[in-house]
């Protein structure tokens, strides 16, 4: 085979099939709120499947949280505290299969000022 042809034919698939990307988020990266959020939402170029939810606080401690939806892959992932989040700073780990049957995964970072 024609080595070009070659390399075209390797690299063609990946690029085709990129990772999903997270767009947007509920809070916003970096957002610093004076309220506790009702609930976090992930926005994703296309759907997703959640495989892993975690908030934790300054100190590394878990703050529950409840999944809206079921496992089913979805462009919007939502979850809500278990209970309101007390002031500090916050961040949510989360991981997913993306569409092309990657993993992705990433940290979403937000303060809770004190009132
Ligand atoms: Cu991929």
């Amino acid at each position: 085979m024609h080595h070009a042809l070659a390399v075209l034919l390797i690299l063609a698939p990946s690029l085709a099939l990129a990772h999903s990307e997270l767009r947007g988020s509920s809070p916003a990266e970096g957002a610093r709120l004076t309220a506790p959020p009702a609930e976090i939402l992930l926005r994703f170029n296309e759907p997703v499947q959640v495989t892993f939810l975690r908030l934790l606080d300054a100190a590394g401690q878990p703050l529950a949280l409840r999944r809206a939806g079921d496992a089913a892959p979805r462009r919007e992932e939502r979850a809500v505290p278990e209970l309101p989040l007390p002031p500090g700073a916050w961040h949510l780990e989360w991981r997913a299969i993306s569409a092309d049957g990657h993993p992705i995964r990433g940290t979403l970072r937000f303060t809770l000022e004190a009132p």
